[in-house]
């Protein structure tokens, strides 16, 4: 039997460690900074979302250090003692009630909080200025459409969706002629962005952490919900948080965030290389 034990005790141990060894690094070699915590905040809004974060996590904590008190006292006033016979309990109906009551009261209001906080921050009006960027999530990796010199997304819908046409843009509408993609997600600090999210294939998860952002990209669906606004200059990873294949563990998109006039000379570099490249095809296109 003690050997039993000590064996089985032994290739958990042993799982721990392995657990331990590759699972730290993996983890590690994403992050350099703040690594048993969350990233640093980079968005409006972020700092709510981070306060019901720790507000669950302090709560579900207490509850559990208390519990855990009353256990181990209980385990240990009540174990057994040679002449003395064990008593038990059918239940207290009363103490049931507290005990559902407390909990239930506790879950509503976390609902209540957090569904006001979500309101506030996810589903109010963008500030204006809010720029528009179409992103579309495929096997594996992400593009992204800007707006041309008219600061607005031509027109596209889902169903035109196609491996020629991976926005689903209605050419119909002259405004997609000027649009421009981009293999990064360069976005001015301080201006609020909204994204228009779809996919080409299967869900894809559109995760910032550091933005506090996490939108599934679904199939046959333009998402048009989620708009942020980041807050602090620098190069973050836009990964897929949703198991999306083989190549899943590499999808992934470099985010800039960089100063408004950074963003405007970038803008305007790329715009003038999407007219040329257009004008460039305009001869051939017409013969
Ligand atoms: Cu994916």
């Amino acid at each position: 039997m003690t050997q039993f034990l000590s064996r089985k005790s032994g290739s958990i141990a042993l799982l721990v460690i392995v657990f331990v060894a590759c699972g730290v690094p993996a983890y590690a070699a994403q992050r350099t900074s703040g690594l048993w915590w969350m990233p640093d905040v980079a968005s409006k809004g972020g700092e709510q979302i981070d306060q019901l974060t720790y507000f669950i996590y302090y709560l579900t904590g207490a509850v559990f250090v208390l519990t855990q008190v009353v256990y181990i006292y209980f385990l240990i006033k009540y174990r057994a003692k040679r002449g003395v016979r064990a008593t038990y309990s059918h239940g207290d109906n009363r103490l049931e009630l507290v005990w559902t009551a407390i909990p239930t009261a506790i879950f509503i209001g976390l609902w209540g909080y957090s569904n006001h906080m979500w309101w506030d921050v996810i589903h109010k009006e963008p500030p204006p200025g809010t720029m528009e960027v179409a992103v579309n999530a495929y096997q594996f990796g992400f593009s992204f459409q800007y707006p041309g010199a008219s600061g607005k997304l031509g027109r596209s819908d889902v169903k035109l969706l196609s491996p020629e046409n991976v926005f689903g843009n209605d050419r119909t509408d002259p405004l997609t002629k000027e649009d421009f993609q981009s293999g990064v997600l360069e976005l001015p600090v301080n201006r609020g962005v909204r994204i228009l999210l779809t996919s080409r294939d299967v869900i894809h998860g559109f995760y910032i952490p550091q933005f506090r952002i996490y939108q599934d990209a679904v199939p046959g669906r333009t998402i048009d919900w989620v708009w942020f606004v980041p807050t602090k200059v620098g190069s973050y990873d836009l990964a897929c948080s949703q198991l999306c294949g083989s190549g899943h563990y590499n999808m992934k998109a470099q985010i800039q965030v960089v100063s408004e006039e950074e963003f405007d000379n970038w803008y305007k570099q790329k715009l003038a290389a999407a007219g040329n490249a257009s004008a460039a095809n305009a001869p051939a296109q017409s013969k």
